[in-house]
């Protein structure tokens, strides 16, 4: 599959993953919209203002997107989140509604307002993360709104069976972006400790993931795509060097 010329819509597109695959699908001839609250962090052909949590926002930005592009060949619903590393007995009405709010109605609304524009032989892509696919220890929020999120794009998946649209979710592990800054609400230390004696994917590997799946043939459809650093053999196990 030849990308370009086609056209794509990147939420999420300020950092890590998503500036990575924006950076990728330009260098390969295709036509980015980004969207973030961060927009001023946003390098693509059009960099436009975008709160997943928000309806109005949404329809705004995908207003704007698909009337810029002209249509849609490419929607990669990317924006997402974790808040904190705690047991659920520390858990707060507030970092539920934002984990919740950004990773699963984000991705379903978007979904929702963009598919009118998305046009046959389009592909619909999502960042779930292996935290979708197996627990793992403090981070029940995260987990469930993963674990829900991977669930939606099985139902989407049935309700488009028929029509011409590739639907794939990429369930990237342990990832160097800016995930563990936010995660840990800005504290660098706390955010680096993940890191250590490991060798974690960068957004690039992340990215060239995404570029696979995209460059397939038509009638090749990646439905999940799970991928995690060498010594990561699940959210609860990474093997450390001694420091
Ligand atoms: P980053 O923090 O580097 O990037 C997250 C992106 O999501 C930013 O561009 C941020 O933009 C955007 N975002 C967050 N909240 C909103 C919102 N309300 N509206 C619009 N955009 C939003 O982390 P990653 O690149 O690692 O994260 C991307 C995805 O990958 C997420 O879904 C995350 O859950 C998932 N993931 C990450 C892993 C990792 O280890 N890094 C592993 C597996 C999955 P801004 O703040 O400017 O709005
Ligand atoms: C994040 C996956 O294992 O780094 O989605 O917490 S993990």
């Amino acid at each position: 599959m030849e990308l370009a010329g086609k056209t794509a819509v990147v939420t999420g597109a300020s950092s890590g993953f998503g500036a990575a695959t924006v950076r990728k699908l330009r260098e390969a001839g295709v036509r980015v919209v980004g969207g973030a609250r961060r927009v001023e962090r946003i390098d693509a052909d059009l960099a436009l203002p975008l709160d997943v949590t928000d309806e109005e926002s949404c329809a705004a930005f995908v207003t704007r997107a698909a009337a810029e592009l002209g249509g849609i060949d490419i929607l990669y619903n990317n924006a997402g989140l974790a808040l904190g590393r705690y047991p659920f007995t520390e858990s707060t009405p507030e970092d539920e509604a934002t984990v919740l709010h950004t990773n699963v109605d984000g991705a379903i609304r978007i979904t929702r307002l963009a598919l009118p524009h998305v046009r046959d032989g389009g592909h619909i892509l999502f960042t779930g993360s292996i935290a979708g696919r197996q627990a793992y220890q403090n981070a029940a929020v995260y987990v469930a709104a993963k674990f829900a999120l991977r669930g939606f794009v099985y139902g989407l998946r049935e309700d488009l069976l028929g029509r011409p649209i590739r639907i794939t979710t990429v369930d990237p592990g342990l990832a160097e972006t800016e995930f563990s800054l936010v995660r840990f609400k800005g504290d660098a230390d706390a955010a680096k400790a993940p890191y250590e004696g490991v060798e974690p994917l960068t957004a690039d590997d992340v990215a060239e993931c995404v570029l696979f799946t995209l460059t397939r043939p038509l009638h090749v459809n990646i439905d999940e795509m799970v991928i995690k650093a060498l010594a990561q053999s699940s959210g609860g196990r990474i093997l450390r060097r001694e420091t």
